[in-house]
């Protein structure tokens, strides 16, 4: 038998966690040769919730899921980690300043990020799923020195299945049909979702599309779908967030799909003149270990301006969490 996959997932008793942890432990994380131990952090007042969760995890009688520990202490959850999904997170509350937010956020992220490099175990990957998750990634990788920054990550796949799905229907082709699409910048509403490169059955998208409504609905529905989930729903994307998470994840361990890539919160090298250190959502590509940036994409005008704002909108937060002493 293979020895289990420790899987640590932050926020466990959290809408997304309810939505995440049963198909974890399904293996549709890590595929269905390898068991699971799940380690759970949560912050005291709702480690009963996920002792509930629990509860109904062993009730499913998963063949894969070998364990559950819970921790209110992020040093024990992180012990010997293999996967890390950073998924608790300080939401903004009305009137809440940003700085007010980061700093909240830094008390988290910073102390799990230590976590992470004293415990994790040396093949650890991250991802930082609550908000705001590029700038809650760079602070972790930040407190972690001794692991390469290159296995954090933010979640915008969410965005880049939002886009996927738009595309389909507004070409009434399959989701599966479309190749090259690309999410650029921060997980946010000034995120860059691209198509100017994207296929659809081999097809150009934009041969398919009018321009008027990549610029005047496609790019604003992803961008603001998440307050229209709210909108309709009354609580903010969680199943589909969940999706997304286990997406990721199954994406960097087999690697993309041949003549595709996907889109990923990662670590900028400098590529696309995002500066280095930064976590920004690229093309990206997995060889099944680690994530690669798609090099050589010529950006547009219109393309570069897009870019170029949402970058400014992070390193905007990098500036104001170095202020604020958190990286
Ligand atoms: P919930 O409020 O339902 O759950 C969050 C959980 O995190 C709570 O149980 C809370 O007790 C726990 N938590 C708070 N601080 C913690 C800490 N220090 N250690 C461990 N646990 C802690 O939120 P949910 O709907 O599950 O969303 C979680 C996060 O995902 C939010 O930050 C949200 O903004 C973010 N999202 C990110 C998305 C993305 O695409 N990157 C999309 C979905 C979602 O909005």
């Amino acid at each position: 038998a293979t020895t289990p996959a420790v899987v640590t997932v932050t926020g466990a008793a959290g809408q997304i966690g309810y939505a995440l942890l049963f198909r974890i432990a399904s293996g549709q994380l890590l595929g269905p040769d390898t068991p699971v131990r799940l380690r759970l952090l949560e912050v005291p007042q709702a480690v009963r919730a996920a002792e509930g969760t629990a509860m109904e995890l062993d009730d499913c009688a998963f063949p894969l899921l070998a364990g559950i520990d819970i921790f209110d202490d992020a040093r024990p959850a992180f012990d010997g980690a293999n996967v890390g999904l950073l998924v608790g997170a300080r939401p903004r509350t009305a009137g809440m300043e940003r700085g007010d937010l980061l700093s909240a956020n830094g008390g988290i992220f910073g102390p799990q990020g230590a976590a992470i490099n004293a415990g994790a175990a040396s093949d650890i990957k991250v991802l930082v799923v609550g908000n705001p998750a590029n700038t809650n990634a760079f602070i972790a990788a930040a407190h972690a020195p001794d692991v390469p920054a290159e296995r954090f990550t933010a979640m915008t796949r969410l965005d880049h299945n939002r886009a996927l799905a738009q595309l389909a229907a507004q070409t009434g082709k399959p989701v599966d049909s479309i190749r090259h699409l690309t999410i650029w910048g921060n997980h946010s509403a000034t995120q860059f979702p691209d198509l100017t490169r994207a296929t659809v059955d081999g097809t150009p998208a934009l041969d398919l599309v009018d321009p008027s409504w990549v610029s005047d609905t496609f790019i604003p529905t992803v961008a603001k779908r998440g307050a229209a989930i709210i909108e309709a729903r009354g609580a903010s994307s969680a199943a589909s967030a969940a999706n997304a998470a286990i997406d990721h994840i199954r994406t960097w361990v087999d690697g993309t799909p041949e003549g595709d890539w996907t889109s990923a919160g990662v670590v900028s090298d400098g590529s696309y003149g995002v500066p280095e250190g930064i976590v920004s959502s690229f093309p990206v590509t997995s060889d099944g270990t680690s994530w690669s940036i798609v090099q050589g994409l010529e950006l547009d005008d219109d393309s570069r301006a897009r870019l170029d704002a949402s970058v400014a909108e992070l390193v905007d937060e990098r500036e104001a969490v170095r202020g604020l002493g958190l990286a």
